[in-house]
C-alpha cells in the first residue's frame, strides 16, 4: 500500500503503535483520558451523559484500529467490493452493539468467572460493565443515554441496518453508502391522542460514532445544461454537462464491527456543504449577502430524511438529495477503482453494487455518465459494465410506492442525465421490438418513459431493471407476485432468470442477544454454548426443540417472559407520566397482544383495533345480560392490546387510526366496570430502541396486511426469534415463517392473496353486506362512543369500509380474524403448556431468518463476493 511516510521513519511509527485495550485497567485508563481530554472534564463534573461519551470514544478507539487493518487487508487482498446503497440506514443506538460484536471468547473454565475474564482480554460488555462500575456509572444508564440514530422510516431502512452487521461479520469487503440526515425520523408525540410530529434534532450533542472525512469532498452539480459547442452533435458522444449550481458532499464514516471477527467495515454517510467557490458576479454588483445565503442552501439538501414509508412524494428536494448521494458515492468508488490501475471492461469483477429500492436509481445514470463523458468509454462498453455491476432489490409492489419522476423535473436538475435516460431507453425498446415485432402495446407498457399523460414520467423502477443484471423480491410470495403483476412483461423480455428471491432476514445479535439477554442466556446455557456460537449458526437453535416439552424449561422459558413483560410494563408507566397502565399482579396471565410497526392502512391497524372494539362489546354484553365478571373473564381472559408506530404527516386515515386507539384506549381503560381484563395502550414514538424493549415481551403479535400487500415484514422475524407468536395472514415472509416453525405454531387466518382482486372486485360492483359483528364495531363508532365531542370524527374511516370499496378487505377478513383470536385466548389461557411448546418450537427453528443467511444468498447469487477473513 503506498504511503508518504520514507522508509527511514516507519520505524518509528510502528514503536509507537497504537494499541486496543484489552483489560479492564486499560479501558479505564482510556476511559479516563477521554473525559480529561476529549470532553476536557473532570472528575469532579462527569455526569452520564460524558460517561457514555467517554465510554463510546474509548471503544470507537479499539474499532478504528480494527478499522484500519480491515481497509489496508481489503486493500492489499483485492477481492470484489460490494457496495449498499440505500438511503436509509435505521442503525438506533450503537454502544451495546458495539459492546456485544467486539466480544472475544471466554474459553471453558472462566465462564462465569468475572474478575478472571477481566485479564484475558475479554473485552465483551460484562467487562466494560464492571469497569464502568468501578469508575463509578452504571451501564445501563451510560446506554440509555445514546440517541437513537433514526435515520429511516421503518423496514428498509433497519434491513439495510442488519446486512451491514451480518456484512461485516461474514467478513465481506462491503460499505453502506447513504445520507447524514441532520434530522432523523421525526419524534411523535401524542396529545389528546393525536400524533403531533417534533424534530429529532439528533447531533445536538457531539456523535462519538461519526469521523468526520473533510478530506473526502466531492463537488457536486446541478442544474445548467449540456454544451453542444464542441461541434459534436451526438448525445452518445461524450459530452459536456455544464452545471449552474455547486454543493460539496462531505463524508462521514461510521465503523462497522462485525461479531467474534476483527473486521470492521465502513458505513459513509454523506453530507451536504457550501462550496468555498464564491460567486464574484454577485459580489461585485453589491449583492453579498445574497450570495452568502444562496451558498447557506447548500446544507438544506441532508438536512431531512423524508419520513414516508411505502409513498412517494416526488418533491424536488427528494430528487436533489437522490443524485447528490449517488453521484458521492460513485465518485467514491470509482476513486478507489481507478488506484488499482485496472482496465474499466474489470470494473464489474471487482465491483457489485446493490441498490436498495429504486432511490439509488440515478446511479445506474451517473456510472453510464461517468464512463462516456469522463473516461471517454464507447457507449455500449460502458452500458455493458454497467449492467454487470448493479442488481436491484424490489421491496413493494403498491403503485403508490413506485418512483416516478417528472420528465420536466429531472430534465431541468439533472440534463445530461436525461438525455442518457433516453438513450438507454432507446436502445431497450429497439431490443424488445427485435424480440416482439410490432408489439406497440408492450413497448408503451416497457418504456421508461410513461408517455400516457400530458405530463411525462420517468419509471424509475423499471430503469432500475433495465440498468442491473439481477431483480430480487424480498420473500418468495412477494417475490413471485412481482413476476405475475408489476414486472410481468420484463419477465418476458428477460427470462425469468434475471428475477429471483432472496427472502429478508434479521441480525440476532441486536434482535436476540442485545434486545433479549435473559433470553440469550437461557439458550446459551441449555445448548450448551457459553461462547454464544449460535449467533453465527443459527442451526444450532434446534437443539431447544429437545426441552419444548420438558416442564423444568417451559418455567424457565415462562420466567424469562414475565421478565421481559415487566420490563416493558416498566416502560409504559414511564411513557405514561408514572401511571401504570398493566396490572402487574396478573401479569403472568395477561396476553400482552402487539401491534407495532408504521401505521399504514395496508397493515391494517384498523382491524385490531375494531377486533378490540368487538371483544369490548362482548364483554358488556355478557355483564348486561346478567353474565357474572368471571363468566366474562373466562370467555375473554386477560389482555393488553399495545399499539406502536409512527404515521406520515401527511397521512390523513393513518392519523386517524392513531386517533382511534387512542380513543378506544380512553374508554376501555376507565372502564371500571370490566375490571382491567382488558387494556389498551398507544406507545408513543416507536423506534429501534423501544423495539428492544417491546420485542421481547410479546406473548403474541399482528402481522395482518391484506394479502399481497406486505412485501415481507421484519418484525414478524424479530417477535419469533424472542418466542412470541404470531397472528398473521397468508402474506410476505409469514409464509415462509409457517414452513420453518411449521404451521401449527403460528395463527394464519385471512383471504389469500390470490382472491384480493375479485374481493375487491366485488365490492366495488356488488356491495356485499357486512358481517355483523363488524357492522356492530362500526355503528358503535359512528355513534359516538369513543368521541363523545364530535360522532363524525371517525367516519372518513368507517365510510372507507361501508361504501369506498374496502380497498385493504377489512370487512372479507373480520370473522376469520376474531375467531382466530379466539383460539389464542383458549391456548394461551386454557392450554398452557401448549403455548409455551410451541414458543420454544418457534425460536428452535427460526435461524433461517438470520440476515448471515441473507447476506450469504446475495453473495453467491447477485454480487459474486467472497469473504476476506483476518488471519
Ligand atoms: O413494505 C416493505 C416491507 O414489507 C419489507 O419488509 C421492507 C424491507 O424489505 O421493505 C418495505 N418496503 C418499503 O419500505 C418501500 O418499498
Amino acid at each position: 500500500i503506498e504511503t508518504k511516510i520514507p522508509v527511514q521513519s516507519r520505524e518509528l511509527w510502528n514503536k509507537h503503535k497504537v494499541q486496543k485495550f484489552n483489560t479492564s485497567e486499560e479501558f479505564e485508563e482510556k476511559f479516563i483520558s477521554h473525559v480529561e481530554w476529549t470532553l476536557a472534564r473532570s472528575l469532579y463534573n462527569c455526569d452520564d451523559l460524558a460517561a457514555y461519551q467517554a465510554t463510546s470514544q474509548s471503544v470507537r478507539d479499539n474499532l478504528v484500529i480494527d478499522w484500519n487493518k480491515t481497509q489496508q487487508r481489503q486493500t492489499v487482498r483485492g477481492g470484489k467490493r460490494v457496495y449498499y446503497l440505500s438511503l436509509e440506514f435505521l442503525m438506533g443506538r450503537a454502544l451495546d452493539n458495539a459492546l456485544i460484536n467486539m466480544r472475544t471468547d471466554t474459553s471453558a473454565q472462566d465462564v462465569g468467572k468475572t474478575d478472571q475474564v477481566l485479564t484475558k482480554g475479554n473485552t465483551s460488555r460484562e467487562m466494560i460493565r464492571q469497569a464502568m462500575k468501578d469508575l463509578g456509572f452504571k451501564l445501563e444508564d451510560i446506554l440509555e443515554q445514546e440517541p437513537d440514530a433514526a435515520l429511516g422510516n421503518g423496514g428498509l431502512g433497519r434491513l439495510a441496518a442488519c446486512f451491514v452487521d451480518s456484512l461485516a461479520t461474514g467478513n465481506f469487503p462491503a460499505w453502506g453508502y447513504g445520507l447524514r440526515y441532520q434530522y432523523g425520523i421525526f419524534a411523535q408525540k401524542i396529545i389528546n391522542g393525536y400524533q403531533v410530529e417534533t424534530p429529532d434534532y439528533w447531533l445536538n450533542f457531539s456523535n462519538p460514532w461519526e469521523i468526520e472525512r473533510a478530506e473526502i469532498q466531492v463537488p457536486i452539480n446541478f442544474y445548467g445544461y449540456v454544451d453542444r459547442t464542441n461541434g459534436e452533435q451526438s448525445t452518445l458522444a461524450p459530452s459536456d454537462w455544464i452545471g449552474g449550481e455547486r454543493v460539496l458532499a462531505m463524508a462521514h464514516d461510521m465503523p462497522i464491527p462485525g461479531f467474534k471477527t476483527s473486521t470492521v467495515n465502513n458505513l459513509r454517510l454523506w453530507n451536504a456543504k457550501p462550496t468555498t467557490e464564491f460567486d464574484f458576479s454577485k459580489f461585485n454588483s453589491g449583492d453579498y449577502k445574497n450570495s452568502v445565503e444562496q451558498q447557506q442552501r447548500a446544507e438544506s439538501i441532508t438536512a431531512v430524511l423524508y419520513p414516508n414509508d411505502n409513498f412517494e412524494q416526488g418533491k424536488e428536494l427528494r430528487l436533489k438529495q437522490q443524485y447528490f448521494w449517488c453521484a458521492a458515492s460513485l465518485h467514491d468508488i470509482v476513486r478507489r477503482f481507478k488506484k488499482n490501475g485496472r482496465p474499466w471492461s474489470e470494473f464489474p469483477d471487482a465491483i457489485a453494487i446493490q441498490l436498495n429500492d429504486t432511490h439509488p436509481t440515478l446511479a445506474i445514470v451517473e456510472l453510464q455518465r461517468i464512463l462516456v463523458d469522463l473516461e471517454k468509454l464507447d457507449w455500449h462498453l460502458a452500458w455493458d459494465i454497467v449492467i454487470k455491476t448493479f442488481a436491484y432489490t424490489n421491496h413493494t409492489v403498491m403503485q403508490e410506492a413506485l418512483e416516478k419522476w417528472p420528465v420536466g423535473l429531472l430534465g431541468h436538475l439533472l440534463p445530461r442525465h436525461l438525455e442518457i435516460i433516453f438513450d438507454i431507453n432507446w436502445f431497450f425498446l429497439q431490443n424488445v421490438e427485435k424480440k416482439f415485432p410490432h408489439d406497440m402495446e408492450l413497448l408503451s407498457r416497457v418504456s421508461i418513459i410513461e408517455d400516457a399523460s400530458s405530463d411525462r414520467q420517468v419509471r424509475m423502477a423499471f430503469l432500475a431493471i433495465i440498468g442491473s443484471h439481477k431483480v430480487n423480491g424480498v420473500a418468495e410470495l412477494h417475490s413471485d407476485l412481482i413476476k405475475t403483476t408489476i414486472f410481468q412483461d420484463f419477465v418476458k423480455i428477460y427470462g425469468a432468470n434475471k428475477f429471483t428471491n432472496v427472502t429478508n432476514g434479521i441480525t440476532p445479535r441486536r434482535w436476540l442477544k442485545q434486545a433479549n439477554p435473559k433470553l440469550a442466556q437461557l439458550i446459551s446455557e441449555t445448548i450448551n454454548d457459553p461462547n454464544d456460537d449460535y449467533l453465527l449458526d443459527m442451526s444450532k437453535l434446534t437443539e431447544l426443540s429437545k426441552y419444548a416439552e420438558d416442564a423444568g424449561f417451559q418455567k424457565k422459558w415462562n420466567d424469562v417472559k414475565q421478565f421481559n413483560k415487566l420490563r416493558l410494563a416498566d416502560l409504559i408507566k414511564r411513557l405514561n407520566g408514572g401511571v401504570d397502565v398493566i396490572d402487574r399482579e396478573h401479569i403472568r396471565n395477561t396476553l400482552f397482544d402487539i401491534q407495532v410497526k408504521r401505521i399504514h392502512e395496508y397493515k391494517r391497524q384498523q382491524l385490531n383495533i375494531f377486533g378490540v372494539i368487538h371483544r369490548y362489546l362482548e364483554m358488556k354484553e355478557m355483564l348486561q345480560s346478567g353474565g357474572s365478571i368471571e363468566e366474562v373473564a373466562n370467555r375473554y381472559p386477560r389482555k393488553v392490546s399495545i399499539f406502536g408506530g409512527k404515521s406520515a404527516p401527511g397521512y390523513y386515515m393513518a392519523k386517524l387510526i392513531i386517533k382511534l386507539v387512542n380513543s378506544v384506549a380512553e374508554v376501555v381503560n376507565n372502564d371500571a366496570e370490566i375490571q382491567d381484563l382488558l387494556k389498551v395502550y398507544f406507545i408513543p414514538d416507536y423506534n429501534v430502541s423501544k423495539a428492544e424493549i417491546i420485542t421481547p415481551a410479546s406473548d403474541l403479535s399482528e402481522h395482518i396486511s391484506t394479502a399481497g400487500t406486505e412485501a415481507s415484514g421484519t418484525s414478524n422475524m424479530k417477535f419469533v426469534m424472542n418466542g412470541g407468536l404470531i397472528i398473521g395472514t397468508v402474506d410476505g415472509a409469514n409464509v415462509e415463517i409457517t414452513r420453518e416453525i411449521g404451521e401449527d405454531n403460528i395463527f394464519l387466518f385471512g383471504n389469500l392473496s390470490e382472491n384480493v382482486d375479485e374481493l375487491r372486485y366485488n365490492h366495488q360492483f356488488h356491495n356485499p353486506e357486512l358481517p355483523k359483528p363488524l357492522k356492530r364495531v362500526l355503528d358503535t363508532v359512528e355513534s359516538g362512543a369513543f368521541s363523545p365531542q364530535n360522532h363524525h370524527e371517525f367516519k372518513p374511516l368507517t365510510d372507507s369500509i361501508k361504501y369506498h370499496g374496502d380497498y385493504y378487505l377489512v370487512s372479507d377478513d373480520f370473522e376469520s380474524y376474531i375467531a382466530t383470536q379466539d383460539l389464542v385466548d383458549e391456548v394461551y389461557h386454557k392450554n398452557k403448556k401448549e403455548w409455551l411448546k410451541k414458543s420454544i418450537l418457534s425460536v428452535a427453528n427460526v435461524g433461517f431468518f438470520s440476515s448471515d443467511r441473507c447476506i450469504e444468498e446475495y453473495a453467491e447469487t447477485i454480487w459474486n463476493a467472497e469473504p476476506v477473513k483476518p488471519e
